[in-house]
């Protein structure tokens, strides 16, 4: 992607979170219910990352971590790629034990880059290292995952959710001092073939994904054979390779740098915004339960009145779709009509049978009622038939309006970010036009 384009994600991103900051820190109306002081206070620590993560666009930081099983050489890594051995490496496990960031110094980027360390994912002990460890990745923009071995059951589970949380993932397979080089056309495979198990459904790793190195290769025997006949053993530390990862790294930087920054700041003012959403629901509980028996009552009156059956389903319906904008304009959450059309499919699909039931029963049921009341004029005891079956029909439509409140709230939970420069909209955007060689390419199948 050219540098414009990078900008212009970059931009994209910043609109984005600002939006969503100036909505709910100021903007944002609950109807005509009062404001909620509490609500207020209980969001105020993801407005504060939402403004965190627009600060860190504006110091147009790159964040990079390693990421991977203990003692696969994630320290050994960052020491190769900065030419300084900075930060202690050794063969037991569990050498680092909290992060650690550098300063990477380019001279000629503009993006300013921080390398972090993290402690590995131990198999056997190390959890609060390998919470840490996640934490860091989370907050990053790009993973360099360190693996050096045939890959475990870990290594897969950690790739496949790093995967699931869209971040960009370089795979980085060290210590290729210790393989001829005919294994490691295997391992090349082996890795590919992982990351296609590792992705589901999604695209395979590539081979534009995956670099080879030996960051700290282990000295080795030399013998020198003198002509004299005399045998003289020493050690040698052969040169790190490192170049590839750097050069790729660099790749990255020129083709997406910016790009990764917009879509790391997206990702995050996606969740913090899902997280506001659930807050508000929580605390708006007591007046959205309020609001839904209300509708339910209007919807049921409406129903058991009316004598003409076909009308009722259209009365319910118009009852429905009223309710769901009430509870969005209760909550102050927004109504995107790419949400409202996913809502109603999941409605129709979690409330299937009762929709069903509520549908038949709106047919026969008003069938039957139209029939008692013709019988009605006729014959005065049918009034018992007309009652029963408006009552039944009356709650069964009842229900669905609680059925309806239910599913609305998870959708306006999830669905808050989908409006126009809204945090999913925009990652669906940016996502779009991206290249083909890109890291952030690979990311588009991730999303359902
Ligand atoms: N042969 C070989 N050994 C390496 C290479 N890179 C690192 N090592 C060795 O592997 C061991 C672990 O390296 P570290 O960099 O400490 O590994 P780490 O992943 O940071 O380990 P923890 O901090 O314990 O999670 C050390 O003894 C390194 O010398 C390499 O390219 N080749
Ligand atoms: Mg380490």
């Amino acid at each position: 992607m050219d540098s414009q384009q990078q900008e212009r994600h970059f931009n994209l991103a910043k609109a984005s979170l600002q939006q969503a900051l100036t909505w709910y820190g100021n903007t944002r109306r609950h109807w005509h219910y009062p404001p909620d002081p509490d609500l207020k206070a209980a969001v105020r620590p993801e407005l504060q990352k939402l403004q965190q993560a627009i600060a860190k666009l504006d110091r147009q930081l790159l964040r990079i971590a390693t990421f991977g099983l203990v003692s696969r050489g994630k320290s050994a890594v960052i020491n190769a790629l900065i030419g300084n051995k900075v930060l202690e490496t050794g063969p037991l496990h569990g050498v680092t034990q909290y992060p650690q960031t550098i300063r990477w110094e380019l001279p000629t980027d503009k993006l300013k880059i921080d390398l972090i360390d993290t402690p590995g994912l131990d198999e056997i002990s190390g959890e609060q290292r390998s919470k840490m460890a996640a934490t860091v990745a989370a907050d990053s923009d790009l993973i360099l995952f360190i693996v050096s071995d045939d890959i475990t059951r870990t290594e897969y589970q950690a790739l496949y959710e790093l995967r699931q949380q869209q971040k960009p993932i370089l795979v980085v397979f060290n210590k290729i001092d210790l393989y001829p080089d005919r294994d490691r056309q295997a391992i090349f495979q082996q890795l590919q073939q992982l990351g296609q198990e590792a992705n589901g459904t999604a695209l395979p790793l590539t081979p534009e994904e995956i670099v080879m190195v030996a960051a700290e290769p282990q000295p080795m025997a030399m013998r020198i054979e003198h002509p004299d006949g005399r045998v003289e053993e020493t050690w040698e530390t052969p040169a790190a390779q490192i170049d590839p990862l750097r050069d790729k790294i660099f790749q990255i930087l020129s083709q997406e740098g910016k790009s990764l920054m917009a879509m790391h700041a997206l990702v995050q003012g996606e969740k913090l915004q899902q997280k506001i959403a659930d807050k508000t629901i929580d605390h708006r509980q007591q007046e959205a339960e309020e609001l839904i028996w209300n509708y339910a009552k209007y919807k049921a009156a409406a129903i058991a009145l009316n004598p003409i059956g076909v009308i009722d389903v259209f009365a319910g319906t118009f009852t429905d779709l009223a309710l769901i904008r009430a509870l969005a304009r209760l909550y102050g959450l927004p109504m995107t009509s790419y949400e409202a059309a996913k809502l109603w499919r999941n409605i129709v699909v979690s409330a299937g049978i009762l929709f069903a039931v509520e549908l038949g029963s709106g047919f026969f049921v008003g069938l039957g009622r139209t029939a008692g009341l013709g019988a009605l004029t006729l014959n005065p005891s049918a009034i018992g038939v007309y009652g029963t079956a408006a009552l039944a029909q009356g709650g069964i439509a009842a229900y669905g309006c609680y059925i309806i409140g239910k599913v609305t709230k998870t959708y306006l939970q999830q669905g808050c970010s989908w409006g126009k420069l809204g945090a999913s909209t925009t990652i669906q955007e940016i996502l779009k036009q991206c290249d083909r060689r890109t890291l952030l390419y690979r990311l588009q199948s991730e999303i359902p």
